[in-house]
Order: structure tokens, then C-alpha cells, then sequence
């Protein structure tokens, strides 16, 4: 079978990653998935995207999205049928994916990894993070989904940070005060969409059949 579809190169246990497969599956556009591993990197990625980071998304116009974000609201101005990407709901939206790209992703970063920042104790950057933990259970204690009472693109730009976040210490999340968060989360992990989202594919190469990524 010849199939003719945008390619997403894409990296499982990535956030950036899995928020563009949750964009592009909530807008239920098949892409042909190439799963990567960081450390030996597809030159054909390399050659469209020398960044070198995932996601990256080559349009059958042969133009390329290098940007998790971008791919998310770019799959959801495609086709959006269950409006995650309402007008009324973007400029907040916008503003809680900028905070958790630019603030929260480098304070999860280093509560991840605080053997290399030792400057501060796991402990205060993982305070650090909950700043933004706590503004998430604010919106939560409002409304079911962070904006409102449905899901938006913010959910799903947030949710695999948050993910990640909790993953590296469950039990330590877990007895946080936030159970609205928790619950959402959890929610998340249990969601089918998610579930999809996070298949597991062997690495591509060079020749191997297309594999179609769609809902
Ligand atoms: N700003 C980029 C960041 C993407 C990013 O940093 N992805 C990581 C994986 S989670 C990556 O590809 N890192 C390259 C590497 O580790 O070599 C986006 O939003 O797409």
C-alpha cells in the first residue's frame, strides 16, 4: 500500500512528543509515526530539522513544524471535533503552555535530574515546580478540565509535564495538596486517547513499512 501522509518523528517517553501525538490524535489527522531514539537520531530528521529535537512533523508540502506546540495547534486548526482549540479559550491557553515551557520545564528539569544542579536540594526545586502545580489545582478547584469544564489544548499541552513531574516520585506527588490535580492526572493516565498516545513503536529505519499513527 503507497500511503501519502505528513511524517511525524517522535520519541515515546518525550512531553513535547506525546503533546503533539494528543494534538494530532484529538484532531484525528493520520501522520506516518517514525519513533527515534535521542542517542542515534534518523539523518532524514536531521536533514529537515538540524535542531535535533522531537517532535518534528514534514507536511506532504514538503514544509516542516519543529515545534511541540506548533504541531498541536496546527493538527487542531486542521480539524478540531471536539473543540480543544475554541477561540474564547487561546489566549489562556497560550499563556499556561508559555508558563510550563518557560518556567515549570526547567524547575522539572532539574527536580528530575538535582544530582546535576547541585545548587539547590531535590526538594526545594521540586517546590520551586509546585508554584505551578498549585496555580493548576486553582483552575481545577473552578472546573473539571484546567480551562473549563471540557478539554482544551492546554490540557494536553500541560498534562505529559505534569506526567512527568509526578513520575519522579509517585508516592512524594501523590501525598501533595493537590487533589484536584491528582485526579485529573489520573483521569489522563487512564484516558484512551492517552493510551493511544503513548503506544510503543520500534525505532524507524531506512525501508521499514509506514506506520500509520491515527485514532
Ligand atoms: N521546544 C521544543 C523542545 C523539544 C525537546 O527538547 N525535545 C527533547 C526530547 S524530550 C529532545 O528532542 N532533545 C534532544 C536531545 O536530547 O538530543 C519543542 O517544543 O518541540
Amino acid at each position: 500500500m503507497n500511503v501519502s501522509l505528513p511524517c511525524l518523528y517522535s520519541f515515546r517517553r518525550c512531553p513535547y512528543a506525546m503533546r503533539a501525538r494528543l494534538g494530532l490524535l484529538f484532531a484525528e489527522l493520520p501522520v506516518a509515526l517514525r519513533e527515534i531514539t535521542l542517542k542515534n537520531k534518523p539523518e532524514q530528521m536531521l536533514a529537515i530539522s538540524p535542531k535535533g529535537t522531537v517532535p518534528v512533523l514534514q507536511l506532504l508540502d514538503g514544509s516542516v513544524i519543529e515545534e511541540s506546540a506548533e504541531i498541536m495547534m496546527w493538527a487542531l486548526e486542521q480539524n478540531d471535533p471536539q473543540k480543544l482549540l475554541d477561540a474564547s479559550v487561546l489566549s489562556q491557553a497560550n499563556a499556561l503552555i508559555a508558563r510550563n515551557d518557560n518556567e515549570f520545564k526547567q524547575w522539572l528539569d532539574r527536580y528530575k535530574y538535582a544530582d546535576r544542579h547541585p545548587e539547590m536540594t531535590q526538594t526545594e526545586y521540586r517546590q520551586q515546580g509546585e508554584v505551578f502545580l498549585q496555580d493548576l489545582e486553582a483552575l481545577l478547584i473552578e472546573n473539571d478540565y484546567l480551562i473549563g469544564d471540557s478539554i482544551t489544548v492546554a490540557d494536553i499541552g500541560v498534562m505529559p509535564f505534569v506526567r512527568q513531574f509526578a513520575h519522579v516520585d509517585r508516592e512524594v506527588f501523590y501525598d501533595l495538596p493537590y487533589p484536584k490535580l491528582q485526579r485529573w492526572l489520573q483521569d489522563w493516565l487512564e484516558h484512551p486517547v492517552f493510551i493511544q498516545a503513548m503506544t510503543k513503536f520500534q525505532p524507524w529505519q531506512e525501508g521499514d513499512e509506514i506506520v500509520v499513527f491515527s485514532v
